[in-house]
């Protein structure tokens, strides 16, 4: 083919949406001046099958956003000036530096938000950064997240990033616990076109079943849907558990352990998972006898499932029951992918390691090298030794992601210097005292290092840029480079060989090497002839061969869940399971297909119909309080309190409030000229950072105690759950 030369020709490509973890590829159309003038779910894609969602038009108008910024921002006295990339790099390197000098390595902090993974460049790049500051302070949005998840997946399969995900399109039974992909599209589980790919699986006879504190839009389409109290999941898992090994284990032979879980599980009858959860003893038992007799079935626990006390441990007894039920790497189960650039066994991610260091406030466990996001906020306002002095933040807007992110936006002034990766000014940034704007999502090159591990299908896409960089602009891996070639300089060093060889080959340069040094030798050419990429077909068993262990065999008995199960049964024996006052209302988030975290607010055509900020609401609970639909309320946690409109839904369980994250934009010189004008609050002024996930310190988000009162009245809350 060659180049278009006729206006009537539309020139026609194929990326993909990075926006969240379906990954799904687009077929798009531009005219002779480089618009967008169609843009639709590529229907050949082998992964994705023409599925699209309405955020993937926000790609559009993210690109043409006004507010968006394409040169770096400096504060001098208070005011953002325009500077060149030069001085903003060089002064970011030599500020960096001197905070180091004169109070350690660890006294600069790095928080790494979500689109990094979603950022080919971030991946290529970015760590090598981090790396080079040799802190000992990093976050990332995992510990608001599916830290739980990895650490699971650390000690049961020996590495953080070996999870299996449901094989939706052969399974006859898919049991979804905290997970809501009809609005997520699926997570630690690239699943594109949840909508269909659940149709089919009704066609096939298949049945869905979902347990979550409110009927979800997932809950909605699903065969059977359980209420459960927030925060309980560990009661009904164990006693699921329970019930499934008094069946008997069809686990695999390389599994060893099952009879010290089969005994330490005893205590989790059904009964008292109904006392403590609220999930119908009946409906575990049903669902113990639904999962022996299906021929196939996988469970899957998502965020609901790990931002709560017991995360981890419920997250290993959902593992478990798959591999009891010998669900685990059977097509149809719960399976291992066979990634092209396979990020596992070619070492691109550690294993992981819990506890190697812990933080210094509150003494709280590393994992995988970062440290829980919870304990920012504390480690930048306690003074002393190690105390962070300033910080690197790229992709992330903590100050509405984190918990108490109020509180941590009165800190970050505090800091003798700030750099934010990031092309919009908002709640985080804003605090920076430079701003480094990389290319947006449709200016670079992409292929899904993450994404496709975790993929329904075994696939390779290549997503070319759609539009070059502009000559002022900087790529986030460029960023990365300088910022780490500016810092040697700083320091008089040479970067070891290796770095400088990462750092000097782009992305695409990087995935090329892997694709041709990977099992089926291909090649970013290779994948660029075919759009939607190589079809390497339907996932297949990999164990025991795929498992990091030492042994390659997997000890379900493993003691870190073992001793967390007998404390959780000795709290239970000894009546001393926290539970909330008798007028607490238990707060738990949700997500809508139009929002994206906080960061697609900017978009009129996303944020327009119907308004979706408000505190969802029983009839019954607000009965009780007197609260009439639509009134304003005050709700109030440990942590802190809002005001905001209720809007009565009798999908909530009773005793349960839902509000969204990622609102509650503003502040002074944000500059977000759509989401400011949007009303609703940050859940995360509520959510408390003193409750932490008990084995790896991952925020408890959801099962916030609060109480809800119209407002103008008040009410402080009985204090916090253990
Ligand atoms: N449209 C959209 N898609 C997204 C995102 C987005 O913001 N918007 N974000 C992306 C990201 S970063 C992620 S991590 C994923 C997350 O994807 P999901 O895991 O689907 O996240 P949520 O929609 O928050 O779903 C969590 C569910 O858990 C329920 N829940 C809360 N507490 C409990 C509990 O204690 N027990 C149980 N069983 N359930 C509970 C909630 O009611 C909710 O339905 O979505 C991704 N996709
Ligand atoms: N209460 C509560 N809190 C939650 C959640 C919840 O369910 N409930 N969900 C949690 C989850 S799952 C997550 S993942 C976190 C997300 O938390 P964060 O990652 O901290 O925040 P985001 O809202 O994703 O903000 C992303 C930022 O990255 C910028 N950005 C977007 N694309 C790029 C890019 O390509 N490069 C760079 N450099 N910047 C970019 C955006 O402008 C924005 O500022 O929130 C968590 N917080
Ligand atoms: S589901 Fe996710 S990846 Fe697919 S189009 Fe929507 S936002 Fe993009
Ligand atoms: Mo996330």
């Amino acid at each position: 083919m060659t180049s278009d030369t006729s206006a009537a020709v539309p020139r026609t490509r194929f990326i993909t949406c990075v926006i969240c973890e379906a990954s799904c590829g687009l077929r798009v159309e531009l005219d002779r001046d480089g618009q967008i003038t169609d843009l639709r779910g590529h229907a050949d894609d082998p992964l994705s099958r023409g599925h699209i969602c309405p955020k993937a038009f926000a790609l559009k108008d993210i690109h043409d956003d006004p507010d968006r910024l394409t040169r770096p921002l400096r504060k001098i006295d208070g005011e953002w000036v325009e500077v060149s990339w030069h001085e903003a790099i060089e002064h970011s390197a030599r500020r960096l530096h001197e905070v180091q000098t004169a109070h350690g390595r660890s006294a600069v902090g790095v928080y790494l938000g979500n689109p990094n993974v979603h950022s080919l460049g971030a991946l290529t790049h970015l760590l090598t950064f981090v790396r080079s500051l040799r802190t000992r302070v990093v976050f990332s949005a995992t510990s608001v997240d599916q830290l739980p998840h990895q650490a699971m997946a650390w000690a049961l399969y020996g590495h953080q990033f070996l999870i299996p995900v449901p094989d939706i399109d052969r399974t006859d039974l898919l049991v979804l616990f905290g997970h809501n992909p009809m609005a997520s599209n699926g997570s630690i589980w690239t699943v594109p076109d949840f909508p269909q790919r659940r149709r089919d699986l009704a066609a096939r006879g298949g049945r869905l079943v979902v347990v979550d504190p409110r009927r979800t839009e997932t809950a909605k389409v699903a065969d059977s849907h359980h209420f459960i109290r927030p925060g309980t999941d560990v009661y009904a898992l164990l006693a699921l558990l329970r019930s499934l090994l008094s069946k008997g284990s069809r686990a695999a032979a390389y599994i060893d352990g099952i009879d010290q879980v089969r005994a330490l599980v005893e205590p989790f009858t059904a009964d008292l998972a109904e006392q403590l959860s609220g999930m119908p003893a009946g409906a575990i038992e049903e669902l113990a006898e639904a999962l022996w007799a299906a021929p196939r079935a996988a469970v899957h626990g998502r965020m609901g499932v790990s931002t709560q006390r017991f995360g981890m441990v419920a997250q290993w007894a959902v593992q478990v029951i798959n591999i009891v039920t010998g669900n685990l790497d059977r097509p149809g189960g719960t399976m291992f992918t066979s990634p092209v650039i396979d990020v596992v066994a070619r070492g691109l991610i550690g294993p992981g390691h819990l506890g190697a260091w812990r933080s210094r406030v509150r003494g709280l466990p590393e994992f995988g090298g970062e440290l829980p996001v919870s304990v920012l906020r504390e480690e930048i306002e306690t003074p002393g030794e190690g105390q962070i002095k300033a910080m690197v933040v790229v992709a992330g807007n903590p100050v509405l992601s984190t918990p108490a992110g109020h509180r941590l936006a009165e800190s970050l002034p505090g800091l003798e210097f700030m750099v934010a990766v990031d092309f919009y000014l908002n709640e985080t940034t804003r605090h920076a005292e430079v701003i480094l704007p990389p290319t947006g999502p449709l200016e670079r090159d992409h292929y899904d290092l993450l994404f496709h591990a975790l993929a329904v299908r075994n696939t390779a896409r290549f997503s070319p840029a759609l539009y070059p960089r502009g000559p002022q602009q900087r790529h986030d891996w460029e960023i990365a480079r300088d910022l780490t070639l500016a810092l040697a300089r700083q320091r008089g060093r040479r970067l070891p060989l290796l770095d400088q060889l990462r750092l000097r080959s782009t992305p695409r340069q990087a995935v090329d090497v892997l694709l041709r040094t990977s099992r089926r030798r291909t090649s970013v050419r290779q994948l660029l002839r075919t759009p939607g990429g190589i079809d390497a077909g339907p996932l297949v068993p990999r164990l025991p061969a795929r498992l990091r262990t030492k042994n390659k065999r997997i000890d379900v008995a493993v003691d870190l869940a073992v001793a967390e199960v007998e404390r959780i049964a000795a709290k239970v024996a000894g009546g001393t399971v926290w539970q909330p006052a008798p007028d607490e209302l238990l707060l738990i988030g949700r997500r809508h297909q139009r929002d994206n975290n906080s960061w697609l607010h900017n978009s009129a055509r996303l944020t327009r119909g119907r308004p979706r900020h408000q505190l969802l609401i029983h009839p019954d609970d607000a009965r009780d309080r007197s609260i009439e639909d639509g009134a304003l309320v005050t709700v109030t946690s440990e942590a802190g309190k809002v005001e905001i409109d209720v809007a009565f839904s009798a999908d909530m369980m009773p005793g349960v409030v839902s509000l969204p994250h990622g609102y509650g934009h503003g502040g002074p010189g944000v500059r977000l000229g759509v989401a400011t004008r949007l009303p609703g609050v940050s859940v995360n002024d509520l959510t408390d950072p003193d409750r932490v996930e008990s084995l790896a310190a991952n925020a408890v988000l959801n099962g916030v105690p609060v109480r809800v009162a119209p407002a103008g009245g008040t009410g402080a809350t009985g204090g916090r759950p253990d």
